[in-house]
């Protein structure tokens, strides 16, 4: 089971799996708020626990309350998966796409966000990849920033695997690099928010800072299942 699927999927959906079929996958609809792994409190000062608690507990619920109504009125969508959205969102209603894509999106940036100090360095695999396409860490970051100020209005920027390198985009509102019409498609490694309500909080609206003091609360040790799920495994 990928780590996608995992990550929606409750415990006891899970030690029923082995007996129910077909077996229930909660990365369909209706889908559901994931939980945090961390404290409201763990990401700070980078995220105030105000900011995390609005932001899980209320936007990202929104997103996903949107979206089951959406797709539940609609026998053509209902029971699709994510990906299999995502794969036609050229085609998709806004609605349906903007809202699949905040939830989508928002629960990957849970994940791949650790209290300070917890989440690890990249791995050896990735720390390689990450010189062969950037030079250096410290370049990738860079050019990480430098596309999530760049980003203009509201949106997210990535680090997403291309199927044969790394590569850093951006993309508008809930739009994510899973989508068909995106000009770099690719399998997210990193993913951060650049939506104001994501940093207004501590830094008002100095995104820059935000982004800079964001790389001390990733969870590389998250990046790397995922660099190793999206490259290596295949
Ligand atoms: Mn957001």
């Amino acid at each position: 089971m990928s780590t996608f699927v995992s990550s929606f999927v409750p415990s006891l959906v899970l030690a029923l799996a082995a007996f129910a079929v077909p077996v229930m996958s909660a990365s369909e609809a209706p889908f559901s708020l994931p939980k945090l792994t961390y404290e409201l409190n763990a990401l700070e000062p980078v995220v105030d626990a105000q900011t995390l608690a609005m932001h899980h507990g209320q936007l990202h619920k929104t997103y996903i309350d949107a979206l089951n109504n959406a797709i539940m009125n609609d026998p053509k969508m209902e029971g699709l998966t994510l990906s299999a959205l995502f794969r036609s969102a050229s085609k998709l209603p806004p609605v349906v796409r903007d809202n699949a894509g905040g939830h989508y999106n928002h629960s990957f940036f849970w994940t791949i966000m650790a209290p300070k100090g917890t989440g690890g360095e990249p791995s050896p695999a990735l720390a390689a990849r990450i010189v062969t396409d950037f030079g250096s860490l410290e370049q990738m970051e860079e050019k990480f920033e430098k596309a999530g100020v760049a980003r203009v209005g509201s949106g997210w920027v990535w680090v997403v695997w291309t199927g044969s390198k790394l590569a850093i985009t951006s993309t508008r509102n809930q739009d994510n690099p899973l989508m068909d019409d995106m000009e770099i498609q690719g399998a997210p490694i990193l993913a951060n928010d650049v939506w104001e309500h994501a940093y207004s909080g501590t830094f008002q609206n100095r995104r820059g800072e935000y982004l800079k003091s964001w790389w001390s609360v990733v969870n590389w040790k998250e990046a790397n299942s995922r660099f190793a799920e999206a490259a290596l495994t295949k």
